[in-house]
């Protein structure tokens, strides 16, 4: 495997960022996580303009025009011969003195991991994925904005150990409000009366890539799609409920808190949504 790094590809025990590096040491930097599909990189422009406003919105400098980043995402792709993967894009902070400011940073890094990736086990696809809610709240907007991509995911990772440690392996989060805002690197949606229904990006959530697919794939495929908030109550007593995201795609989830969702099988309209989405996926995208 080559890493990309500022320009330059390492093999994979070569690719290094300093320990000085403020990504390193205070969490300080972000990142993206993209996927290809048959040779074409799915809503590549859409990735990199998000990227981009992560970096606006933590004051990070690009020192790149979002076509060289997007270039640089096509060749990595190449240059590890994919034509299916997960492709994970970094931006730290560069290296600095000890301490917060980052205006003792120069030198940002751009580090582009192309490999693959499997969240969950197939069988999951097919069954459906149990989760719990979990005490850890979503980050406030008041706080660290959770639309900000930020390499410091520890609020995610809490409520993750949170699920494992009752033997989970995914888990739901609300906000400070007691209102659904998403799983811990999922996007979230509930199906009731035939109408889907995903929380607004101020209910909590990253603003998902999959997530805005899936929301333009239930209006053409003649489903109302509402953006709506709605707490646990909601998805205890809903007809179907999925998650979305880059990494799982869309994957049902057949239970929350010990309770089954409709059925406690993968609903119907989550079932065209998948079949959906899986057509797009291989002919949308930026050809490497
Ligand atoms: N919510 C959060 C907090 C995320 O980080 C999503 C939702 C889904 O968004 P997309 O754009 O992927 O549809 C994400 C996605 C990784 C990794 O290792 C990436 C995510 C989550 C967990 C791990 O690259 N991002």
């Amino acid at each position: 495997m080559k890493v990309y790094i500022n320009g330059k590809f390492y093999d994979k025990d070569e690719a290094k960022v300093s320990v000085f590096d403020h990504g390193f040491l205070y969490g300080d930097g972000i990142f993206e996580g993209i996927r290809l599909y048959s040779g074409n990189v799915f809503r590549l422009p859409m990735h990199i303009d998000r990227l981009f406003k992560s970096a606006r919105a933590i004051c990070l400098d690009m020192p790149w025009s979002k076509q060289e980043v997007m270039d640089a995402v096509c060749a990595s792709c190449r240059e590890n011969k994919l034509t299916d993967g997960y492709i994970r894009l970094v931006v730290s902070r560069g290296k600095g003195a000890l301490g917060l400011s980052p205006l003792t940073c120069s030198d940002p890094q751009l580090v582009i991991i192309a490999d693959q990736i499997q969240l969950y086990p197939d069988e999951l696809y097919t069954n459906g994925l149990k989760a719990i809610t979990v005490p850890t709240r979503r980050n406030s907007h008041a706080a660290l904005p959770p639309m900000v991509k930020s390499l410091n995911y520890l609020n995610n990772i809490l409520a993750k150990i949170e699920a494992q440690n009752l033997g989970y392996s995914e888990c739901l989060l609300l906000n400070q409000e007691g209102n659904v805002a998403e799983c811990s690197g999922d996007n979230v949606f509930i199906v009731s009366e035939g109408v889907v229904y995903t929380p607004p990006t101020s209910a909590g959530n990253l603003s998902g890539m999959t997530r805005r697919a899936v929301m333009e794939l239930a209006e053409k495929e003649g489903f109302k799609m509402v953006e709506r908030d709605f707490t646990r109550y909601d998805v205890w007593t809903a007809d179907e409920c999925f998650l979305t995201g880059t990494a799982a795609k869309i994957i049902p989830l057949v239970e929350l808190d010990k309770r089954p969702i409709g059925t406690g099988k993968p609903g119907e309209i989550t079932k065209k949504l998948i079949a959906a989405f899986n057509k797009i996926v291989s002919v949308e995208g930026v050809k490497i």
